[in-house]
């Protein structure tokens, strides 16, 4: 292990660094070329960063404090947090010394604290004791109820309501969405895989289709970066013929009510109008397209069996069984097998003979709630919006930063303007924004910032 003891904060500023003996000048020369190695430009939109990275330990780190400090209602701390993780995330070897960080943007004091204490001790106080905070672990709980963001939490917390047993007995007039996101907690709090968002894709596309022929429906969010899991689903929907969009998506949600794949829905209308929102009110939101918050009633079965992770099934790999696909379980209960899958069986593998014996998959309900975005945008704007709900979410804070401050241009999931040019610049592709704004094409699995 390094010794970096000598390592000073003026050193992120620029300022001098203490040369101390020989050794550690030896140590600093050594590190000085890393340095050159790590070199990172400033604006994340301008760095690939994949899913897989070599600094996991520190970014999840960073990521927790980024966290709470977004819990806590300070945005502009956790997005410090947020910049200095896509930092080590774009790095191309893991991180060994405080050296090597030399010269590298977004990395502010508090960041290199944190870092620093997890390369000397193996994990950061800060951090640890965070994660143990009453009150991190009360913002997690409250906020896990979809409808319930930081300020409302807060409040609540304020008022000694903990847990979720707290709320309930407390008397709280809930929100529709509250309400539906308390029936769910547990489902929602549930990674959704991407076969589960593959299931919910294709009735999405039946729903689009039927109501509206041609249309076109395209997975965006963390999956279209390649996630494996996500909080949520989300899709981005078009007509290829501009205005045939219009009035789509209360066609859409009224097919899938009817059809019972909806738990909870609530519709936003389209607000954007370019002559009339203008750039001098750019719009900075993605909430001006048609668009609908939802819980999906997803049926177990729907998720195709041929996408199912090998490893849901903690009993180990699914074996086949005479032809069929069945899980092995020595214990039903943790079979995630739907009853498609199994025959609407789980069958149990007898410890004692060997044998197999069917038993209900008692408990299980044969469905789970998923929280699914719909968005409806005309063929003009779709590049925008597919670049906007494409994400991370860091990415695309650092696209519009990187539009503003470098290019004088506004940015938004609807259009994108020149403010030196005073005019709209159109773009049918994602490469062609790209293009517009300067930079280098990152495709979606690079943008994992
Ligand atoms: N988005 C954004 N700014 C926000 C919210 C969302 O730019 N404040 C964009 C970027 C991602 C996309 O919308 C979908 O949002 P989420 O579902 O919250 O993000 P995700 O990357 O899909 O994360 P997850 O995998 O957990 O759903
Ligand atoms: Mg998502």
């Amino acid at each position: 292990v390094l010794d970096i003891s000598w390592y000073t904060e003026s050193m992120c500023a620029g300022g001098p660094v203490p040369i101390l003996d020989r050794h550690k000048l030896q140590e600093q020369q050594i590190n000085e070329a890393e340095v050159v190695a790590f070199s990172v430009p400033s604006y994340a939109c301008q760095r690939r960063i994949a899913l897989d990275h070599h600094n996991t330990v520190l970014a999840d780190a960073l990521s927790l404090l980024a966290e709470n400090a977004e819990l806590s209602d300070e945005d502009g701390r956790g997005v410090a947090f947020r910049r200095a993780a896509a930092v080590l995330k774009a790095l191309p070897r893991q991180v060994t010394s405080m050296a090597q960080l030399k010269g590298l943007p977004c990395l502010g004091g508090h960041s290199l604290r944190v870092i620093k204490d997890v390369l000397d001790n193996g994990a950061s106080d800060e951090v640890e004791s965070t994660k143990r905070s009453e009150r991190y672990k009360a913002l997690k709980v409250l906020t896990g109820i979809f409808g319930v963001g930081a300020k409302t939490a807060a409040r609540w917390i304020s008022e000694g309501i903990h847990t979720l047993q707290q709320l309930q007995a407390s008397g709280h007039t809930l929100n529709r969405a509250q309400q539906a996101g308390l029936e769910h907690y547990d489902d929602l709090n549930q990674p959704v895989t991407k076969a589960e968002a593959d299931a919910i894709g294709e009735i999405v596309e039946k729903a689009v289709v039927s109501v509206l022929p041609g249309a076109q429906v395209t997975l965006t969010g963390g999956f279209r970066r390649g996630k494996l899991a996500g909080h949520d689903v989300d899709f981005l929907i078009t007509h290829p013929e501009e205005g045939r969009e219009e009035g789509l998506m209360p066609k859409v949600v009224s097919w899938l009510v009817k059809q019972g794949f909806l738990l909870y829905q609530k519709t936003t209308r389209n607000s954007y109008l370019e002559s009339k929102d203008g750039p001098a009110q750019p719009p900075s939101n993605i909430d001006r397209f048609e668009r609908c918050f939802s819980i999906f009633k997803l049926e177990k079965q729907a998720t195709k069996q041929a996408e199912m992770p090998e490893d849901s099934c903690s009993f180990g790999a699914h074996r086949q069984v005479e032809g069929d696909d069945t899980c092995l379980q020595t214990d039903p209960q943790s079979c995630s097998l739907s009853p498609i899958q199994t025959g609407g069986l789980c069958r149990r593998a007898s410890s004692e003979e060997g044998q197999l014996e069917e038993t209900e998959p008692a408990g299980h309900k044969p469905w789970r709630a998923v929280r699914v975005d719909l968005v409806v945008s005309p063929v003009s704007q779709f590049a925008f919006a597919l670049l906007g709900w494409t994400g991370s979410k860091l990415f695309e804070r650092e696209l519009r930063r990187w539009a503003g401050y470098e290019k004088a241009m506004s940015l938004s999931s609807h259009a994108l303007y020149d403010n030196n040019q005073g005019r709209y610049l159109r773009a049918a592709s994602e490469e062609e924004i790209f293009a517009h704004l300067g930079l280098e094409y990152i495709p979606p699995s690079e943008r994992n910032a």
